[in-house]
């Protein structure tokens, strides 16, 4: 039983109540318990007997992952490392990771939370869920994996790559969901469809996606090849893991918060002023729930709109539109600003290319230049040379029409595009050092 199951579909003002005791209880703990945000609250000289109602979180710093590096590994632990029963850490690219950590208390809410997301998507005990999320320092892995066994699935604990192995397990345990990256489940349909394996005979009902940007146009494409719903999880290990946010099965518009346990905020970008309902900016969290890791104004760099609008299933759970791509992936070329899950939607809408590609950036004197790599479907690659190049000049017409960006299109065989088992790379910025 999920215990409070009721708070999804609490009137307004009772959620907002709540949410402003939660609120006050964590300013209080990490203003006590962790040195960077009392440093950070003395220096903009908030107290905390100054947060009286929620527009009061406006009062507070916001929080960065430079700053949650600098206290590498546990300076940021509101809790005795004691009393820390499991750590995550979130995977950079480049130096040390950011550690998180979690008290029993904070694992048994996020499995609710992800129970609850897992139950958004229409899935019940007695439901099996395949998990290809990888399991390890990465949260997509446990963190399903605790939320599926909380709602009673029977939980089938995969982890990512082998992806024949994969198959076969889909087969013959009639998995009836399935959770990894968007990207990694069109590589598990391509290889079925090399195997021969039907997807229209699997017992797969629905897919539990995210972890990385993906297009609507993804969607259809996921929904037409794995014969399933497709709906979008959102989370991020430095405000818990996957489970902050999640489609329903019914409206499978846009991300329900779990706003009993975190406060949410869109804000704009440069100046971090709080922007109104509808408008696009960074998403911002404050955890509401958590002992071990709280946050305060967590910067996501995740770029969305937040909308209020009554969703059909009854939640009264602010939605969160897709998120369209990530700050520091917003590629500007030259003064035009692209994301790659524009660049995406519009190569899917091709009916003869094949979904995978990959963006490269380079500067050519004092000009960017954006070349998209994407591979041809087998159909449209036996036509030959001159065909697929009108593919890849009407292609190129149509990212300038609807992005107003100017790029080069190279379709490339079948498999040149690296396949990904987590998260894919999108973009190669050869502007960068270290590409
Ligand atoms: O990716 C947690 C997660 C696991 C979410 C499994 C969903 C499913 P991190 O590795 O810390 O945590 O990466 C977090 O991934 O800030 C977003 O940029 C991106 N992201 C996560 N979910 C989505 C999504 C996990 N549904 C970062 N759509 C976030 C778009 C997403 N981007």
């Amino acid at each position: 039983m999920i215990f409070d199951v009721d708070n999804e579909t609490l009137p307004r003002e009772e959620l907002e109540a709540l949410q402003l005791r939660r609120l006050k209880a964590t300013v209080e703990r990490c203003y006590e318990t962790v040195k960077f945000y009392r440093e950070a609250m003395d220096e903009l000289e908030v107290k905390p007997h100054h947060i009286q109602n929620l527009a009061d979180v406006k009062l507070l710093p916001f929080t960065k992952k430079e700053q949650l590096r600098d206290n590498y590994p546990f300076g940021m632990f509101a809790v005795p490392t004691d009393q820390v029963v499991r750590v995550h850490a979130s995977s950079g690219t480049t130096g040390k990771p950011t550690v998180v950590g979690y008290t029993r208390r904070d694992i048994a809410n996020w499995g609710q939370m992800v129970a609850r997301s897992l139950s958004a998507a229409g899935l019940r005990p007695g439901d099996r869920l395949h998990n290809a999320y990888g399991y390890g320092l990465f949260t997509g892995g446990l963190g399903l994996h605790y939320g599926a066994e909380t709602l009673g699935l029977m939980t089938i604990p995969m982890s990512g790559g082998q992806t024949q192995k994969q198959l076969m397990l889909l087969q013959d345990f009639e998995a009836t969901a399935l959770c990894c990256t968007p990207s990694y489940a069109l590589n598990i349909a391509e290889e079925a469809e090399v195997l021969g394996v039907d997807m229209k005979k699997l017992a797969l009902k629905v897919g539990i996606f995210g972890a990385e940007p993906w297009s609507e146009e993804m969607r259809y494409e996921l929904e037409s090849r794995l014969h399933m719903d497709a709906l979008d999880i959102y989370g991020l290990s430095e405000v818990m893991g996957p489970g902050v946010g999640m489609e329903c099965l019914e409206g499978k518009k846009g991300l329900h918060i779990w706003e009993d346990h975190f406060l949410v905020e869109c804000v704009d970008v440069d100046t971090g002023e709080p922007l109104p309902y509808g408008e696009e900016g960074e998403i911002v969290f404050t955890s509401l729930s958590k002992e071990a890791f709280p946050v305060l104004r967590y910067r996501t760099r995740d770029i969305s709109v937040l909308e209020p609008a009554p969703c059909k299933c009854g939640r009264t759970h602010v939605r969160m539109r897709r998120i369209s791509g990530r700050s520091d992936d917003m590629l500007i070329i030259r003064g035009v600003n692209v994301f790659p899950t524009q660049v995406e939607a519009v190569l899917m809408r091709t009916e003869t290319l094949s979904p995978f590609y990959q963006i490269e950036v380079f500067r050519d004197g004092f000009m960017d230049s954006m070349v998209v790599n994407v591979e041809a479907s087998p159909p449209l690659h036996a036509k030959g040379q001159e065909y697929m190049d009108k593919v890849a000049a009407k292609v190129q017409k149509d990212i300038k029409d609807f992005i107003g960006v100017s790029c080069r299109v190279k379709i490339q065989p079948t498999g040149a595009i690296e396949r990904s088992m987590g998260k894919a790379v999108r973009v190669v910025d050869h502007r960068k050092k270290g590409h």
